[in-house]
Formats: C-alpha cells, structure tokens, sequence
C-alpha cells in the first residue's frame, strides 16, 4: 500500500504546522490551586517541548513556586524555570466571598512538602518581581512568546507597564477569568477580583490575540463549576486509577482534600455540592484552558468583545461590575460554548496514559 498524495501532502502540512507551532515558547501562570495541578499535568503531556517558564503567584506564591517545581520534575520537566511571583498577606486582596478561600489559606502545601521547608518559608519573602522580570526576559529573547494565564494578572501586568513594546511579542494569550452573574450584574469571579487593576490593564491591550474563558461559562456547561462522579463519572474514575502510578496525582489527593475542606468551611453554599466529592472534584477551568490551547475543537463559539472592569462598584458579595462590548474590530474572543463531550475525553485519556506509566518519583 501507498499512501495517496493527497494524505501525504496533508502529513505534511500537519507537520509543518507542528512544527512552527512547537517553536513558539510558552508560559504559564499559575496559583497552583487543585485544579492548577490538573491543568499542569495537562501542560506538561502537551507542550513538554515549549514550555519555558511557570511564573507562580497569589499568598503564598514561594511555597507555590516548589509546588509547581515539583509537579514539573514528577513529569521528569525539572530543566523548565520555576519563579516565584507576586504575593501577599490576606489583607492584600479585596474580601469577598469568592476570594476568602485563597485569602486565609494557611495549609498551602502541608503533606506535600517537608515540614522544615513550611517552616522556611515564613522567613521569606512573600512576593517577588522574579517572574515580571523573567516574563520581560522571555518576551524580549524570542519574537513570539504564547502566554497561558491561570491566575490574576498581577505579573503580566507588571511586566508590560515596564516594558509596554514587548506586548506585540505576545502570539496568543489565553486568560482564565471573566465574570458570573449576580443580581443581573456580572460581576469578577476569583482571578480578576484578586487584582481587578491588572486585569483592565491586560483587558486594554489592543492587537494582543486573547482568548476569554469565563466562569460564567463553565458554571453553565458544568453545573455549579465541579467536575465530579455525577457528571464526569468516567474522568473521576481515570483519576482515581492513576492514583497508585501517578505522583502527581498523589499531590493533587493531597492538595484536593486540604483545599475543598477549607472551601466548604468558608463557604456553605458551596457545602452541598463540593462535600459529597471532596478531594475527587476539581474545577474544569484551568485544565480546559489548557486544553484549549492546544485543542481548537474544544471551542464551540467565541466572539471578539471588549471588555472593562469597574473598579469603582465591588460588591462585597461577589466582585467588580464587569461591562461587556461586541467589538468585531477586537483580538480578543469571548469563548461562548465548548464542547464538553470532548474536554470528558481528554482528560479521561491523560489520566488513563498516567496509569500506565510509571513516572518520576
Ligand atoms: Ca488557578
């Protein structure tokens, strides 16, 4: 047998484009919540060959560096740079109730790391410019730099005020945030109420490629936000397997319990949903904003918008007042709708490959 020329001109094609698309560095933010951890996995069974920097940030952004350092050497990625960003004491950020969990956190790494390193780390610094200057670094060393943002903005921003020339370099940039609904208002979910300031920053750039993805969004594909045994039954089960092969996923065990315990602590609307799957429950948020970087069929619909934040109205309840534009001239595109089915599958099958293997211990 022959492979027709048709086939093997689109062969070709696709290896090219692999090829240029592996050529773009890549970078990603991250304030290694559970479901950071999940979309790291995801980054890693990805774009092993381009990652270039995890810049960490949020309370606790130095114990959250090693974390993330450590998930990447579990997936035998150690050569990747780690730095610490932005941080702060619990006073630092707006209190309100989406961002009380993160606020008075205090177990961030506890059965993870060594108790001498927890001990350590009250000594150090809380916040660091190391990963605003290693983006500037990144951006200024190679023509294009995709951007994947996982938590606020805070770093990025800070970078581009100083070096405001380098956010043409920028090839794509993929931010998790956007807004819920409240009282007919939308309203800053977590990522952009942290730092509603550098999120209008990075929601002003203009010519900048940005793909949206909002929480409103995935509260309304997956109910409530939780991907769990009631709706992603086959996923959890994938997970839970992996469990004995996977240290990373060990960690997740870990961090997943401590973290949705808390939660449901502070927040008892959230209780009825989150506890029956406490510790086998993540959010879709992160890990799909992953996948979609790599994925374009996961996205159903976007539409390019602009987008401001108000950060004169915050309610204490839920956030900053969001205003939302069509705008057909704007680069940056709203996703509207995924497809859900597909994103099941991914991650079934990452979690299924990590049962497989045996990796770094
Ligand atoms: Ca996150």
């Amino acid at each position: 047998m022959v492979l027709s020329a048709l086939t093997l001109a689109n062969c070709q094609a696709d290896t090219e484009a692999f090829q240029n698309a592996a050529f773009v560095p890549l970078v990603i933010i991250t304030d290694m919540e559970p479901d950071d951890r999940i979309a790291m996995m995801l980054a890693s069974d990805l774009f092993a060959d381009r990652m270039v920097m995890v810049g960490t940030s949020v309370r606790h952004a130095g114990r959250k560096r090693d974390l993330a350092a450590r998930a990447l050497r579990q997936d035998a990625l150690e050569n990747i740079l780690v730095v610490q960003g932005s941080g702060g004491a619990a006073e630092d950020y707006p209190d309100v109730i989406s961002t009380r969990p993160a606020r008075l956190y205090q177990n961030e790494g506890k059965g993870i790391l060594s108790d001498d390193a927890l001990r350590n780390y009250r000594l150090a610094p809380r916040s660091s410019t190391a990963s605003a200057d290693a983006l500037i670094n990144r951006l200024a060393g190679h023509e294009q730099v995709e951007i994947i943002a996982l938590a606020p903005l805070t770093d990025l921003a800070a970078a581009l005020a100083m070096r405001p020339d380098l956010a043409k370099r920028i090839s794509r940039l993929h931010i998790m945030g956007g807004w819920t609904l409240r009282k007919g208002i939308k309203r800053t979910s977590y990522n952009w109420t942290m730092d509603a300031a550098a999120a209008n920053q990075i929601l002003a750039l203009k010519g900048v490629p940005i793909y949206l993805h909002s929480s409103h969004v995935f509260k309304r594909e997956f109910i409530g936000g939780s991907l769990n045994t009631a709706n992603a039954p086959r996923v959890i089960k994938a997970l839970l397997a992996a469990h004995e092969k996977s240290a990373n996923i060990r960690d997740f065990s870990i961090a997943a319990q401590s973290w949705d315990h808390h939660v449901i602590r502070l927040i008892p609307a959230l209780a009825e949903r989150i506890k029956p799957h406490a510790g086998q429950q993540f959010s879709p948020s992160d890990p799909f904003t992953v996948l979609a970087a790599a994925d374009d069929k996961l996205v159903v619909s976007a539409r390019p918008v602009f987008v401001q934040i108000d950060l004169e109205d915050l309610d204490g309840q839920s956030g900053y007042a969001v205003t939302v534009t069509d705008d057909p001239k704007s680069a940056m595109m709203l996703v509207e709708s995924m497809n859900a089915e597909r994103f099941r599958l991914l991650l079934e099958d990452s979690f299924n490959r990590r049962s497989s293997v045996t990796d770094t211990p």
